[in-house]
């Protein structure tokens, strides 16, 4: 059976336990993940603070940046074997961690690599008292060491998302992966060596949430700022487990994403775009569309549309080139959304579609799959639609005015995402600027640069990163004055 260790100062690290890794495709064991216990994650926190003060710490500018450049080389130079770690950890289709997670990886590290090297800093020529002036200017520092705790959605995406501004700020770090998908965290570490990132630049500490290695992260006294995706209670107990060290924290969290689809829309291009906002990963993306909100006069037709779309999916084999739906996360996760598949006809739901387990081959009897699924007639006052489900799912409701669409998308603790699908150009502005959300896609959905800004509202979370957001947070400003 294979083995997934910690990785700590460029050493692969056993725990004094293990724990399964499985696959969800069919419930098989993968590898057994040896669990960090509160001394490796203090040796980890301990070399990446040693590392501040080596090679690293004195490296130019120019020089980390090329040594991400690196990074992303080795991440290409390893394209299949991350594709393969990442498709037997999540389930999702190879088709899709090929074109979106391993791409992705690679180009967060490319992103930041050349963005740390013209990212300037405020100066102010300012005017004193007697007259005279003087220069203000602000020097960028690394945090120091940061935490960096990741869910099993995206694995090596949304690790790299924060793992490649914090190094070209020049921080260190600890990553504590999902207990669900450890194995591209630690493939990285493999990367990191053959780009030459110093030892206990990067270490990698596994396990699980509360009393394992990502509280004994979070808490630990020496760490300098902690940054996660998950789900909003896990930014509630973290919030809580830094407040005695009043650690910075930025926050990507859960949402309930909304779309609005008005009847001068390209139906087909609507119907679409909607589908893969519902469907993408399963459903398994925090971005995905789990409300639709649909004009009165289209209604219909686009439910018609929606109800295709979602029964030519092809469910199968996460390793079949033409697998388009994979299985969810595990057992437990499909119990949660099958629960509210179960609800949403309790709370009164028309079944458009789903709602249940699909027919699978033989060796895919035991992964956890599950039908995708789309309801109507909810009341907006229903869990289904209040409640994020992380599923393939999602309810269309319709509306009469623009207005009562931007009050129901609206009309929800998280703030996440939204999308508008509009052929009027200026509807589409005139509403997406008053979505109390993160990010508003018009006539798309996902559609990234990651120079923009990207967080959430409310319940989605605290802070943004991407772009110069991302370098601010991994950083420290010491602004300098000097009297001319
Ligand atoms: P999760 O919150 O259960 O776990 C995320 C990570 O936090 C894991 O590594 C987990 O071990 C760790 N963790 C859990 N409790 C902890 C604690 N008390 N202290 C320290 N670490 C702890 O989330 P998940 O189930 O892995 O991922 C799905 C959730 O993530 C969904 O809610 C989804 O919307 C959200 N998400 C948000 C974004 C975003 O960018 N906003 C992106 C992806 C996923
Ligand atoms: O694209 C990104 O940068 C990002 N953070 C995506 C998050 C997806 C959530 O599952």
């Amino acid at each position: 059976m294979k083995s997934i260790l910690n990785y700590v100062d460029g050493e692969f690290v056993r725990g004094r336990r293990d724990f399964a890794a499985v696959n969800p495709a069919d419930g098989s064991t993968i590898a057994e993940v040896s669990e960090a216990n509160e001394d490796i994650v203090d040796r980890a926190v301990c070399a990446a603070r040693k590392a501040l003060r080596g090679d690293w710490g004195q490296f130019t500018v120019r020089e980390r940046s090329s040594r991400l450049h690196k990074v992303a080389d080795a991440i290409e130079a390893r394209f299949d074997s991350f594709v393969a770690a990442e498709v037997a950890d999540t389930g999702k289709p190879i088709a899709l961690a090929s074109k979106l997670d391993v791409p992705r990886a690679a180009a967060n590290f490319r992103t930041f690599a050349d963005l740390i090297k013209t990212a300037g800093v405020e100066s102010f020529q300012t005017e004193t008292p007697d007259g005279k002036s003087a220069l203000n200017y602000a020097v960028r520092k690394p945090l120091g060491v940061v935490g960096i705790i990741t869910p099993w959605n995206l694995p090596l995406l949304l690790l790299t998302w924060k793992v490649a501004p914090a190094l070209a700020c020049g921080n260190t770090v600890v990553v504590k992966p999902s207990e669900e998908t450890p194995a591209t965290a630690t493939l990285l570490a493999e990367a990191m060596k053959d780009a030459g990132i110093p030892d206990g630049v990067y270490n990698v500490v596994h396990g699980f949430g509360p009393n394992s290695a990502g509280e004994f992260l979070t808490r630990h006294p020496d760490v300098n700022a902690v940054t996660l995706t998950g789900e909003s209670q896990t930014g509630a107990a973290i919030m809580k487990s830094v407040a005695a060290t009043l650690k910075p924290v930025s926050f990507e969290l859960g949402g309930k994403n909304a779309a609005i689809v008005f009847a001068d829309c390209d139906l087909d291009e609507a119907a679409s775009g909607i589908a893969e906002a519902v469907f993408l990963n399963t459903g398994q993306v925090c971005l995905c569309t789990e409300r639709v909100y649909v004009e009165r006069p289209i209604f219909e037709g686009f439910v018609h549309k929606l109800k295709k779309k979602a029964e030519s999916l092809v469910i199968g084999s996460p390793m079949d080139k033409t697998t388009d739906l994979g299985p969810l996360i595990s057992a437990q996760h499909r119990e949660k959304v099958l629960s509210y598949y179960q609800l949403a006809l309790e709370e009164g739901a028309q079944l458009v579609t789903g709602g249940g387990v699909p027919q699978v081959s033989a060796a895919l009897e035991r992964g956890f799959y599950v039908q995708p699924t789309i309801y109507t007639g909810l009341p907006e006052s229903a869990r289904c639609v209040k409640e994020e489900i992380f599923g393939p799912v999602c309810h269309v409701a319709p509306f009469d005015t623009e207005e009562e669409a931007i009050s129901l998308a609206n009309d929800t603790k998280y703030g996440l995402a939204a999308s508008i699908w509009t052929t009027n150009l200026k509807r589409g502005h005139r509403v997406a600027q008053q979505m109390i959300v993160g990010i508003t896609w018009v006539n798309c959905w996902f559609l990234r640069d990651l120079r923009t800004p990207f967080g959430g509202v409310g319940l989605s979370g605290i802070g943004r990163e991407g772009g110069m957001h991302s370098l601010n947070f991994y950083s420290e400003l010491n602004n300098v004055c000097i009297r001319l």
